[in-house]
C-alpha cells in the first residue's frame, strides 16, 4: 500500500515536472523537487540562486501533518533585483508562505489570491552571501499532489520604488527620493 502511494506520488511529481516545463518553455525556467530534510535553517542545504533578471525557477514539495515546514533558500547576491514568490498549493491542503531572514525569523507573509500565496515586489540587494528563505508552513488537510513554489527575479528600477514592499532594504539615495 506504501510503495503504490509512493510510485502514484513520483508519477504525478513527473507529470507537474512535465507541464512546468512546457509551459514556461519560452523563458528561462527551471524546476526541480524539494531537498528533505528542510525542516530548519540549518539543515537546509541547497541555495536556489538566480544570476540573471527574468528567471524563474520552480520547487514542487509536500507539506502534510508528517511534514509540516519546507524551507528553500534563495539567494539573489551577485546580481540583486527584485522577486516575486507564488505558491500553488493543493486545493485540499491549507498553507501559510512566509519569507525569513538568515536567522529563520519571519519578514513578510504572503497574502492570498484566488487561492494562491503570493509575496511580490521584494526587494533584494546585490550582497554578497546574502540568503534568504522561503518557508511554507503546513495547517491542515490531507496532500494528493505536491505545491508548486515558482519564483521569478525581475532587475529593479527606481519607478518601482514606491511599490517595493521593504523599502528600507533600498539604497539609501532611493529611499530619500520618497521623502
Ligand atoms: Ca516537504
Ligand atoms: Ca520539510
Amino acid at each position: 500500500m506504501k510503495k503504490r502511494l509512493i510510485i502514484a506520488l513520483s508519477t504525478i511529481l513527473a507529470l507537474v515536472l512535465l507541464v512546468a516545463s512546457v509551459a514556461y518553455a519560452d523563458s528561462v525556467s527551471y524546476g526541480w523537487p524539494e531537498e528533505e530534510p528542510n525542516n530548519t535553517v540549518d539543515e537546509t542545504r541547497g541555495v536556489w540562486d538566480f544570476t540573471e533578471h527574468g528567471e524563474v525557477q520552480n520547487i514542487f514539495g509536500v507539506v502534510s501533518s508528517a511534514d509540516t515546514i519546507d524551507l528553500a533558500r534563495v539567494s539573489a547576491s551577485t546580481i540583486g533585483g527584485v522577486f516575486t514568490f507564488e505558491l500553488y498549493p493543493d486545493p485540499n491542503v491549507d498553507v501559510d508562505m512566509y519569507i525569513c531572514d538568515e536567522d529563520g525569523n519571519v519578514i513578510y507573509q504572503a497574502y492570498e489570491q484566488n487561492g494562491v500565496k503570493k509575496i511580490t515586489n521584494f526587494y533584494a540587494p546585490k550582497e554578497p552571501w546574502l540568503d534568504y528563505f522561503i518557508k511554507v508552513v503546513y495547517n491542515s488537510g490531507v496532500p494528493s499532489i505536491p505545491y508548486t513554489l515558482k519564483m521569478r527575479l525581475d532587475g529593479f528600477s527606481p519607478s518601482m520604488a514606491n511599490d517595493i514592499i521593504n523599502k528600507q532594504d533600498l539604497p539609501l539615495d532611493i529611499q530619500k527620493q520618497l521623502e
